[in-house]
């Protein structure tokens, strides 16, 4: 059961927007550049300035210290200094007594603009030398030697959208003055301690100025690792000059339109196939469509690479990959972060492939499943493999076979409805790639009346991590769990930590809890033992009598009842100079069967059963862990179906609301959900014996575009398109186009 579960059913959880403000709190809202690329000759704010309740216009001018939010690269300005890059970049920050006020004053700025031709395509971009960080390259053996001893060589190319996060909670910061220069800041931050220097580094004070609170996130999914941080620092900034409390939360219709999504991709790949169907070489390009400033997008654009040969054993492989600059909102981090990207370009060789050799696509991908030993293209051994024991127990349950068989036969007996089938194999790394960063941390005190209280590094989003921490130290304690309280995330009592990313929240901070945690226990067992107390727990009864006395007599025993703990995940590194290492702290498999049905003549479809067999370790709490797959899963599906993110050639997104931006729906959704989990499946590498859980299930949605397509194929033969999403639209002009819907959306 969720941690929160409880509180969220009778509304009595606070999210940031809830949250009773200070006397005399100013309300912010953000004046945007209109304009994708040029230069802000002249900015008049008098009009905003005399707009009802407008307290002040804060500019570039009034930063006091580094008017720079990028981490990675600092090339993301907080506020325009001049030029702007997409439409939407903020430039200004309205104050007034209401959010009413604050929004109605934004539109009153008028501004005079040299405007210069933006750029929205990444393989343009690339062609103009406007890339972001360094071209990479991974590679294992050399594909050049090995095309002429291929039976098959195909090329080809594919694309995928961008996504909208679409977290039900927007962009939200409130920034309060404290005592002297001190400053509390709320924000909906998937990273405490990077708000919190970001805005140190802003406001020209110390970290220890700057105390970050997240109670929770109302969703994240990547759109709060990095770009949460902007309207925290202006909340903040705001604070500061006015000496007063401030707000601001994002109105939906300009969260989607100025805030980072997913990556849009174009990939030119070549593939290399024995007889047999053996993959021998491939080598692929990603053009990644980085948007106006670096973000994350470097390290997106890594675990791009990481994850090329998705779940396969490619011998020789060369993977190239750029961050190419555009006159979009920078995107961002999003559930899979560049990982999907990846795996639809290789998912696109083989079924591509498959009409060639004459091998049907799911045969291609078990002939070439991982094996344990083999080596992954940047280094690691496969140790631990999963990928054959997901794809025996799923063929066993859910016998793959007759589903294909269905989908032929029904295909075969009806002319305008067909059905698809298709399975996606998963695999996908857990650490963050940047090894540095693989940190987890946790505060934990027993109280004098027995209850205990948790502070990690983690923050709640809604995955569950606080309710994983709750039973990690309530299994070590061996007390129930209700005793135990999962506090917000803090910057004064979990310093320094990592934003909560790349799946492993409840892997670095649940164990640094389980560290801390053991600790106490050994002093309270050693205490136990000196003052000859009884057990607090036989045989799974928990006596509270006993535990209480306990912790009284351990307090007036002067013995200690709190631990603080570092958790740093052992043995793993890169090398970047060579791009080789072992990064990953282990891999997630799984593997998932999707039956789609199609409507030949309107192009609807709909998603009738997901089968999936998904590897969870030793699963810490099974409830969060099905939330997670089955999240992960719709969310991945709506990514290559009905999300379909669109902007013109002048820079503007023309998907702001959920009128004009779909995601799955109860309806559109999938109809049958079941999921297995492997079986005897600890996993050594994390805590408790569980697995990461967070990301991997995102990847199981690519099976709907290829089962979608399979269904088109059994209408049309040639209907074969490699352009993510797979809209209703898409398909109906690709069906019914004699161009193949090339010159359509
Ligand atoms: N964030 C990050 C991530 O900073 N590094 C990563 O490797 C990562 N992976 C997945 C999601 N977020
Ligand atoms: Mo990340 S895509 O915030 O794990």
């Amino acid at each position: 059961m969720n941690y929160d579960l409880i509180e969220h059913v009778k509304g009595g959880s606070i999210y940031i927007d809830d949250k009773p403000l200070p006397k005399g709190t100013l309300h912010a809202a953000v004046i945007t550049s209109p304009s994708a690329k040029g230069l802000i000759t002249k900015a008049n704010y008098s009009e905003v300035l005399s707009s009802t309740g407008v307290y002040s216009v804060i500019t570039a001018d009034d930063i006091p210290g580094d008017n720079q939010i990028g981490t990675i690269i600092k090339d993301e300005p907080l506020l325009s200094g001049g030029e702007v890059d997409y439409i939407g970049m903020p430039v200004a920050l309205v104050l007034a007594d209401t959010k009413l006020n604050a929004l109605l004053a934004v539109r009153k700025a008028l501004f005079e603009i040299t405007e210069h031709k933006p750029v929205v395509d990444p393989r343009t971009a690339y062609k103009k030398g406007e890339i972001i960080g360094p071209e990479r390259t991974f590679s294992m053996g050399n594909p050049k030697e090995i095309w002429s001893t291929c039976a098959y060589v195909i090329e080809g190319s594919a694309e995928s959208g961008a996504q909208e996060h679409f977290y039900l909670e927007t962009q939200a910061a409130v920034a309060v003055p404290g005592e002297g220069k001190r400053l509390l800041v709320y924000s909906s931050t998937q990273a405490p301690a990077t708000v919190q220097k970001v805005i140190a580094s802003v406001l020209d004070l110390g970290m220890n100025d700057i105390e970050v609170d997240v109670r929770r996130l109302g969703g994240a999914f990547g759109g709060k690792e990095d770009q949460a941080t902007a309207w925290a620092v202006l909340a903040a900034l705001g604070a500061k000059i006015s000496g007063k409390a401030v707000k601001l939360v994002l109105p939906r219709s300009q969260d989607m339109v100025i805030t980072g999504k997913r990556h849009p991709y174009s990939s030119d790949y070549k593939i290399g196939f024995s007889k047999e169907g053996k993959i021998l070489a491939y080598t692929v390009m990603f053009y990644q469509n980085t948007g106006a400033a670096a973000d994350l997008s470097t390290a997106v654009l890594e675990r791009t690479l990481f994850h090329a040969a998705a779940c396969y054993y490619i011998p020789d492989i060369t993977a190239k990959a750029a961050c190419c600059r555009t006159n979009l909102p920078p995107f961002t981090a999003f559930r899979g972060f560049g990982g999907p990207q990846g795996m639809f370009v290789i998912e696109s060789a083989l079924f591509k492939a498959a009409d060639i050799i004459g091998i049907p696509y799911f045969e291609l991908q078990k002939i070439n499943l991982l094996k344990e030993g083999d080596i992954f293209p940047y280094g690691q051994k496969v140790l631990n493999c999963r990928a054959e024991k997901c794809l025996t127990l799923a063929e066993k349950t859910y016998d793959f076979k007759t589903s294909f068989k269905e989908a032929e036969q029904f295909n075969s007996l009806n002319s305008i409805r067909k059905k698809g089938f298709s399975v996606m194999p998963i695999c996908f790394g857990i650490s963050f790639t940047n090894t540095s960063l693989n940190q987890g941390f946790a505060l934990l005190n027993i109280y004098q009346d027995g209850t205990v209280g948790v502070s990690a590094g983690a923050v709640e989003m809604g995955q569950g991590v606080n309710r994983k921490i709750q039973l990690i130290v309530a299994g070590v304690f061996q007390i129930p769990p209700e005793l135990i309280k999962i506090e917000a995330s803090n910057t004064t009592r979990t310093a320094n930590s990592s934003a909560t990313a790349a799946s492993c929240g409840a892997d670095l901070n649940g164990k640094a809890a389980e560290i801390a945690a053991l600790s106490i226990l050994t002093r309270i067992q050693n205490f136990m033992k000196e003052k000859n107390f009884r057990s607090y727990s036989n045989d799974g009864q928990f006596n509270p009598e006993i535990w209480k006395k306990i912790i009284s007599a351990a307090y007036w025993g002067q013995s200690t009842l709190s631990a603080f703990a570092h958790y740093v995940t052992p043995d793993i590194y890169f090398d970047k100079s060579t791009e080789k290492g072992d990064p990953f702290a282990y891999h997630a498999y799984g593997i998932a069967g999707i039956q789609t049905s199609l409507d030949c003549l309107t192009g609807e479809y709909t998603i009738d059963k997901v089968q999936i067999v998904h590897d969870l370790g030793n699963s810490i709490d099974t409830a969060v862990d099905i939330g997670q797959i089955e999240g992960g899963l719709v969310q991945g599906i709506g990514w290559v179906t009905v999300e379909e993110f669109l902007f013109n050639e002048n820079g503007r997104i023309l998907t702001n609301n959920c009128g004009n931006y779909k995601v799955p729906d109860t309806k559109g959704s999938v109809d049958i959900i079941e999921i297995e989990f492997l079986k005897d499946a600890e996993n050594p590498n994390a805590v408790f014996g569980s697995k990461a859980v967070g990301e991997p299930p995102f990847l199981y949605g690519i099976a709907a575009y290829f089962s979608i397509l399979s269904a088109m194929k059994a209408y049309k033969k040639e209907s074969i398109l490699f352009n993510a999403p797979l809209t209703p639209e898409k398909v109906f002009f690709n069906l019914f186009l004699s161009d193949n819907g090339k010159n359509k959306r």
